[in-house]
């Protein structure tokens, strides 16, 4: 028989422990301090790959929030079980004060053993006063397994305590319990969801670039990019420049590493002739470059938005690697950042790629891998590793965060040209804009065809101005007299001229093909 008093003890633990996890959100925010972290981290490293990939193919970014509120009910559940032991102590010694000494102790080593102990009292105040507040002692006779040493101080106070709804009326009781548990469980998960989801969209991006004077054309090359884009009548399509706020993200985890630039430092190890240290004062100093470079997602559909394009300024990888002078039998290289992502791919890829700390001539915003991240020109987004800290020189391949996950993306991009809703406009005369970007890597986009009836005839597209970047998207556009409505068909022909590839595939596990298809009118 479960009586009134084991619902309201378990109410009260996990009431407790949803405070703990409040509170220690309200202290830390959403940062890797938030007692959360640890316990995310494990989940995303438990989820089997084909539970990862099919989650992603069919939730996208949902994923992330599954996620977040699988880690949000284990961390709940952690500081609610503390809690349920404190509340057991309080009924033994019938002292409250002894159960919350038992709940606050033992929710600060909790904390403090997920996350450290700075920011550990965030958690166990509010876990403890919960407990606190919400305890009453049991009356007399009502011991849940009858063994329990009864209650001799303080009963006057625990009666006067007892929640009348639970002596008048222990079914309505039992039920008001239960419904007050769910309701303040779902209240905290939904509340710090909500919150989370709405801090991920903010990277940040405002600051300026580290050392300015060195750092010295950013803005320059910027406008040049500008000037370059077509003029097209929508207002929310991406000219050659992706905004900051409105660059793509993908991330492995629900939180990014925060690292100062003056805590960072990136290591080359492994098969070396010699290892060697870079800080960031060191990195900066080194030959500056403006380069536009375009990233793209492998693991989205043909027609999806993870394509975007930014000025990024660093300095080129290739004389650092040679520095280190790489001995490895695969020539092969294990890159890794501080969020514990990794990815491996050739040497030779490698001395192509450029360590960024500007982004559209600000600093690199941390959740596009503050301070320093990687670009490896004309490959799969996964390449491009963020927030680095070390490159691993290695004797035999191994497979990279998604490799293992049943991924092939650290190769080079196909070629795309996509039509977005926000490049498709009706003109004042009637006729419809199509507008949009297509890449091909570093082969660069020899020309984009449209046709509006289905495939059978195809025009050329206008273009934007080719420009000496070596790994950027173009703009097209293409206004049409849509007569009722049309089937629009899309392809780019590559630097090479080479066709896009016509025969449809998924994104599993290089990367979507085909022709973008639309009915538009
Ligand atoms: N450290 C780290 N680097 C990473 C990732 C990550 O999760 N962690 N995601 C990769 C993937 S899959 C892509 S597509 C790009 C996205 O970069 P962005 O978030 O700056 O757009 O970063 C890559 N680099
Ligand atoms: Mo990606």
């Amino acid at each position: 028989m479960i009586s009134v008093t084991e619902h309201r003890e378990a109410f009260l633990a996990a009431a407790a422990g949803a405070a703990g996890v409040a509170g220690s959100y309200l202290v830390t925010g959403w940062t890797p301090s938030f007692v959360v972290r640890p316990i995310d981290q494990t989940i995303v490293n438990l989820t089997p790959g084909p539970i990862v990939t099919t989650a992603i193919e069919t939730l996208g970014d949902a994923g992330h929030l599954i996620h977040i509120a699988m880690a949000l009910a284990v961390a709940t559940g952690l500081f609610g079980a503390v809690a349920f032991g404190g509340l057991r102590i309080a009924a033994r010694t019938g002292r409250r004060a002894a159960g919350v000494a038992a709940a606050g102790v033992g929710s600060w080593l909790l904390a403090a053993g997920l996350t450290g102990f700075s920011g550990a009292l965030g958690a166990a105040v509010p876990a403890a006063a919960v407990v606190g507040i919400g305890w009453t002692a049991p009356t007399t006779g009502r011991t849940a397994d009858g063994s329990a040493p009864r209650v001799s101080t303080g009963s006057a106070t625990a009666s006067a305590d007892e929640p009348s709804e639970g002596t008048s009326d222990p079914g309505g009781g039992v039920d008001g319990v239960r419904r007050r548990t769910l309701g303040v469980l779902a209240g905290t998960l939904g509340f710090v969801a909500a919150t989370v989801v709405g801090r991920r969209s903010v990277v940040g991006g405002d600051e300026p670039l580290p050392d300015a004077p060195r750092s010295e054309g950013a803005t320059a090359r910027l406008r040049e990019l500008e000037t370059a884009s077509l003029s097209v009548e929508s207002d929310d399509l991406h000219g050659m420049v992706s905004p900051i706020g409105e660059f793509y993200n993908v991330d492995i985890a629900e939180f990014d590493p925060e690292v100062t630039a003056a805590e960072w430092s990136l290591t080359f190890t492994g098969e070396t002739g010699s290892d060697r240290t870079v800080d960031f004062d060191e990195l900066i100093d080194r030959p500056v470059e403006h380069r536009a470079i375009t990233l793209r997602c492998v693991g989205e559909d043909l027609n999806g938005p993870k394509l975007d394009n930014a000025v990024w300024t660093g300095t080129p990888i290739r004389p650092l690697l040679e520095s280190v002078d790489p001995r490895g039998e695969c020539n092969c290289a294990m890159l890794r950042g501080e969020d514990g992502y990794y990815v491996q791919f050739p040497v030779d890829v490698l001395a192509e790629g450029f360590l960024a700390w500007g982004m559209n001539g600000k600093e690199l915003p941390t959740g596009h891998g503050h301070p320093v991240r990687v670009l490896i020109p004309g490959h799969w987004g996964e390449t491009n590793v963020k927030w680095l800290s070390e490159i691993e020189l290695l004797n035999v391949e191994d497979d990279g965060y998604w490799e293992e996950r049943g991924w092939e993306g650290t190769g080079e991009v196909n070629t795309v040209a996509k039509l977005w809703d926000e490049g498709i406009t009706e003109l004042s005369d009637g006729r419809i804009e199509l507008a949009g970007h297509a890449y091909a890597g570093t082969r660069g986009i020899d020309r984009v065809e449209v046709s509006t009836d289905g495939g059978d005839t195809w025009t050329d597209a206008d273009l934007s101005e080719p420009l000496p970047d070596a790994d950027i998207w173009r703009q097209w556009r293409h206004a049409f007299d849509p007569d009722g409505g049309r089937e629009v068909v899309v392809r780019a022909v590559d630097g090479e001229g080479t066709l896009q590839t016509e025969a449809p595939t998924g994104s599993v596990p290089s990367g979507a093909a085909g022709w973008v298809r639309r009915t538009v009118g």
